[in-house]
């Protein structure tokens, strides 16, 4: 129910109260939802107020409009904890879809300022540059770019990128992956992401950049990846201590 007394905006209740019924799955991806005149009866609330809450859940990336149409529930978000240092394709594989790549571009390249402080090489020291659309069960999920030095990870080809890296470093190399550090920040799409992640104008999207680094401590990779916050979202537990 709606409580007008209450501190919440209106609006917000009405935006947790569908969250929750996309949650508990009584409105499923695909399902449209009421009209605005349809909540706003319901509840005895504004249309208005209906529009901002619809407003907000596009934004979040829970629902879509379709001009004529009406408002339809997304897929659901991939909820990924943040504890584990784990591969696209084991993440993908443990909620049962099909990891696949779409290899944009693969090559060898002279480390530049950037990237060479980044991996803590040498300026001019040779890395793959590899960018790759990662896509589950054949939907792109999130355009990723790699660097990885050449004297570290050493006989990288296409056909091991069509695959895992990570399944290469440990399975054929035999190295210990380390650990890790990521930062995640929010942006929006651009024309070239929009086209290639198949999102529409303005949709969010969450721009993460990890740093690898071997058992050993060497950093291995350097990636910086845009995921559709339409289908992710990232989960930490904390504790106080
Ligand atoms: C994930 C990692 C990325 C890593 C890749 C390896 C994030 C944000 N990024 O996409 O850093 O390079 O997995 O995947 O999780 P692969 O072993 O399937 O090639």
């Amino acid at each position: 129910m709606i409580d007008k007394q209450s501190p919440i905006p209106i609006y917000f209740q009405l935006v947790e109260k569908i969250q929750k019924e996309i949650e508990q799955a009584i409105l499923k991806p695909g399902d449209v939802l009421p009209s605005e005149r349809e909540y706003a009866d319901t509840y005895d609330i504004s249309r208005m107020t209906v529009r901002q809450a619809i407003t907000k859940l596009v934004n979040d990336g829970y629902v879509h409009r379709k001009k004529g149409t009406g408002t339809f529930v997304n897929e659901s978000k991939i909820d990924q904890p943040l504890q584990g240092l784990t591969s696209f394709t084991e993440d993908m594989r443990e909620r049962g879809f099909v990891p696949s790549n779409r290899m944009l571009s693969f090559q060898v390249r002279e480390a530049s300022d950037y990237i060479a402080g980044k991996l803590n090489i040498a300026l001019g020291a040779q890395v793959y540059e590899i960018e790759r659309i990662r896509l589950a069960d054949d939907q792109p999920m999130a355009l990723e770019t790699t660097w990885v030095p050449c004297d570290v990870i050493t006989g990288l080809t296409e056909e091991v990128i069509y695959d895992s890296l990570y399944n290469y470093i440990e399975s054929k190399l035999g190295l210990a992956i380390g650990s890790a550090s990521q930062v995640i920040e929010s942006s929006i799409v651009n024309e070239r992401e929009m086209n290639l992640l198949s999102l529409p104008e303005g949709a969010p999207v969450l721009l993460i950049e990890r740093m690898t680094f071997l058992a050993d401590g060497r950093p291995f990779e350097f990636v910086k990846s845009r995921y559709r916050a339409d289908r992710y979202r990232f989960r930490i537990q904390m504790s106080r201590s």
